[in-house]
């Protein structure tokens, strides 16, 4: 059994929960312990002990054990790509590619380490001088979500430590075997015992003590915004501050004047990639009349032509949905998409492969429109809705119309409409002729509505959340 890591010790615990691969239900990939309420308070308190000695420390030697864990990463990132892909289900590329994004990350937070600056100003009153700096928040508690189960580890992780924060990690259940990878290594990395923790088990007693103890200062958090409405009121109450990423309904809008290819590249690959499990998925496209018809049938002939499979094997371009329950879900919406008037136009149907597994392909409706549940709720599945506009004005509006924020895409070879779009739409994050999902891993990511709240999370931005403001004022 892969054990919990708490005050520098694997420590097995009671029970232990397996890891099921969602392209094949027969293979278990490990037994994981689970930890209770006891054992997270325990990994609280030596999170608690090492803050002090951790804080002050030396950023020379933090900056080089983040470089460590990166490197490490990066030499073993097609195993822990395999592992990736194996437990969540996304394809071998994709988990790779993941994998090889969490050592960048702590690469890049081994560099800021060294790059956090303050501010030296003069003071009102004559004779005295100001001084800004940043310091740690303290405790952080960190709830990761199972699409993304080691680069969201690590744009959390890497910058709480890399600031002088000591850190509590609850990774999402169904994907205990790259949390466990990731914490292996940070073990061997050479920071001091209790300044990282992982603890793995339910949310009601893990993510739920994190919630509730007066010493976690900081808690950030991704996941469903059921969940996150959680964590907000228990932080909210005992005055912690919170940092939340939750879910998306991104628009992708595309005009008369798009090139359709890139259009439809965009298309497919930010809703249908990673099986549609992404935040910043498109499940709207919103087509301006002059080019719907061609954009569908292009769309659907791109569709037919990807092969759902084992996200092992290497001819898979969609890998399965993650496990019965989400697959329930996004079953659900498609007969909802469909009693509500929408057309699908292909996929929908449960596959079966060698193995057994939670094959879905690709749904894509047609003719739908902004008031359906599929164009209003997160699906968090490869299910993608085109509602047609007449106008770069309605499609726009329509755009804005949801109560989520995350990403917004437009095609277009308007410079005046692209630079409009990117101006008025109301979302974190705005991509001109690409796709809404896939960014980058140095610049801010977050939203805006209903999708995120606090300040952004990855590049220098993360300072916002893992640090505090201290202003100091000297009389000479
Ligand atoms: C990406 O699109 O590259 O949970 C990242 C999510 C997001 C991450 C998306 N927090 O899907």
């Amino acid at each position: 059994m892969k054990a919990n890591y708490i005050n520098g010790r694997f420590v097995a615990g009671s029970a232990g929960r397996p890891n099921i691969n969602p392209s094949n239900t027969d293979d278990v990939i490990g037994l994981y312990a689970q930890a209770d309420e006891a054992e997270t308070r325990d990994a609280i308190a030596a999170a608690t002990e090492a803050f002090p000695a951790w804080a002050c420390g030396s950023l020379q030697a933090r900056a080089d054990m983040l470089d460590r864990i990166g490197s490490e990463i990066l030499a073993r990132k097609d195993e822990l790509g395999l592992l990736l892909s194996r437990e969540e289900g996304k394809t071998l590329p994709e988990g790779i590619g993941e994998a090889a994004r969490a050592g960048q990350i702590f690469k890049f937070f081994a560099g800021e380490v060294l790059r956090l600056r303050g501010d030296h100003l003069g003071s009102v009153r004559p004779g005295i001088e100001v001084d800004v700096t940043r310091e740690p928040a303290g405790v952080v508690g960190i709830i990761t979500p199972w699409n993304f189960p080691i680069a969201i580890p690590a744009w959390k992780i890497a910058p709480a430590l890399a600031y002088g924060n000591t850190v509590v990690f609850k990774p999402a259940e169904l994907v205990p075997g790259s949390a466990w990878a990731l914490a292996e290594i940070i073990s061997r990395a050479g920071l001091p015992a209790g300044v990282f923790n992982l603890v793995m088990g339910p949310g009601r007693a893990v993510g739920q003590t994190l919630i509730d103890d007066q010493r976690v200062r900081a808690i950030t958090f991704t996941g469903s915004g059921v969940t996150g409405r959680r964590v907000l009121l228990g932080s909210m109450e005992r005055l912690a501050k919170v940092q939340l990423e939750m879910g998306g309904k991104n628009p992708l809008v595309v005009l008369d004047d798009a090139d359709l290819e890139v259009a439809v590249t965009a298309a497919v690959q930010g809703a249908f990639y990673s099986t549609g499990q992404r935040c910043t998925a498109s499940s709207r496209f919103i087509v301006q009349k002059g080019i719907y018809p061609r954009f569908v049938d292009a769309v659907a002939t791109r569709l037919a032509a990807l092969r759902v499979g084992d996200a092992l094997r290497p001819d898979t371009d969609i890998g399965p949905v993650v496990d019965a329950g989400q697959l329930a879900q996004d079953l659900d919406y498609i007969a909802k998409g469909r009693a509500e008037g929408a057309r699908l136009l292909c996929g929908g149907d449960e596959l079966r492969r060698d193995t057994p597994g939670f094959y879905l392909s690709p749904a894509f409706f047609v003719d739908a429109h902004n008031d359906m549940a599929i164009a209003r709720e997160e699906i968090f599945g490869p299910v993608a809705c085109a509602i047609p506009v007449a106008s770069y004005e309605e499609a726009l509006a329509m755009a804005n119309d949801t109560e989520f924020g995350l990403s917004a895409g437009i095609c277009t070879t308007s410079l005046k409409h692209a630079t409009h779009f990117k101006r008025h739409v109301q979302a974190g994050m705005v991509m001109v002729n690409v796709a809404t999902a896939g960014v980058d891993y140095h610049v801010p990511f977050g939203g805006r509505k209903g999708s995120s709240l606090g300040s952004r999370e990855q590049g220098s931005y993360a300072a916002e959340f893992f640090t505090t403001v201290k202003t100091a004022y000297t009389a000479a």
